[in-house]
């Protein structure tokens, strides 16, 4: 597969490959990967292109690796060198846990987000993983969450989402113990859709992406924002609502009611049936 890379950063590496397959990776391998404000900006603004070109339907998420240690990792969550009194501090001195609307984003946005983990995917990132729609790990896949250990917690889709993945039982075992689990482990609570040798992670990804892309975008579009209303409460509800609107908007009956409001003339109704 050939990657175009699609602009350079500091902290990620950003690429689109012909297939409508986009690829983002987290380039900080000395820190297990681990993001600084700056690197979920940048994985922010890649995210948001991906969702904006009308081509990619997928994204694939993955972490650099391996380091010059050997190790891997997908993402060590976020840099504790730069953790202060009020959340992540970035070059601009504002501290922030701006990770939350990365985690929305993947979450909401109409395309398929797969993570390719390789190594440590561990607080944070183990979150990151949780909020991607399928996550493929590789055979040396780590997984925990590290919170109660070390001085922080994530309650949201990190708690309740994971719980519903999980399980209530397994989900309290894993932020109250801090415990660390192996790909296989990880495969068999549910929490990964598959396990493939590292050396192939990333066609494994591609193989799955090809497959999506062979499918219907918008009835993907519409699955996602339903399995998300099942979970997410109103703004669940919002996106799901908001595919009603766009295949009402790309009906004949709605263009026959707005072109009507358009030249001041009544609607014809009786075109359209009310259906059983
Ligand atoms: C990931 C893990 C278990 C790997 O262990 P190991 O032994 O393979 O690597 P090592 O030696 O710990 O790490 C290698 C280098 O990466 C840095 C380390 O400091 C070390 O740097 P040097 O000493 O070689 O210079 N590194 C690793 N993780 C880092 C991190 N998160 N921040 C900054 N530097 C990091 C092991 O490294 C580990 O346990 N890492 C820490 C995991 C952690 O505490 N993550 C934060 C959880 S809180 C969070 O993510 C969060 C949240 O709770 C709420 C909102 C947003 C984020």
């Amino acid at each position: 597969t050939e990657w175009t890379p699609v602009k350079s950063y500091s902290d990620i590496r950003y690429e689109k490959c012909a297939e409508g397959i986009a690829k983002i990776t987290i380039n900080r391998p000395e820190k297990r990967n681990a993001f600084r404000p700056e690197t979920v900006a940048q994985l922010f603004e890649a995210f948001s292109d991906a969702r904006e070109d009308q081509r990619v339907g997928v994204v694939l998420l993955t972490g650099a690796g391996p380091h010059t240690d050997g190790k891997y990792a997908f993402c060590a969550g976020g840099d504790q060198s730069v953790r202060g009194p009020a959340g992540y501090v970035g070059g601009d001195g504002v501290p922030r846990l701006n990770v939350l609307d990365l985690q929305k984003l993947i979450r909401s946005m109409p395309k398929v987000v797969i993570a390719l983990v390789a190594g440590y995917a561990i607080g944070g990132g183990h979150v990151l993983h949780l909020v991607c729609d399928l996550t493929i790990a590789a055979d040396n896949g780590i997984f925990g969450q590290v919170g109660p250990k070390m001085g922080s917690f994530d309650g949201g889709f990190g708690a309740s989402y994971l719980a519903r993945i999980v399980g209530q039982k397994k989900a309290r075992e894993i932020w109250f113990l801090c415990r660390q689990y192996d790909a296989q482990q990880a495969l068999d609570m549910g929490l990964v859709n598959a396990v493939v040798p590292i050396a192939d992670l990333e066609e494994e990804g591609i193989k799955w992406g090809r497959e999506i892309m062979q499918q219907s975008p918008l009835a993907i579009r519409c699955l996602k924002s339903a399995f998300n209303a099942d979970v997410d409460g109103q703004s669940g509800l919002q996106e799901l609502a908001g595919n009603a609107t766009l295949l009402y908007y790309m009906s004949e009956e709605a263009r026959e009611f707005h072109q009507a409001q358009r030249e001041k003339r009544p609607p014809d109704a009786s075109k359209f049936p009310w259906l059983p």
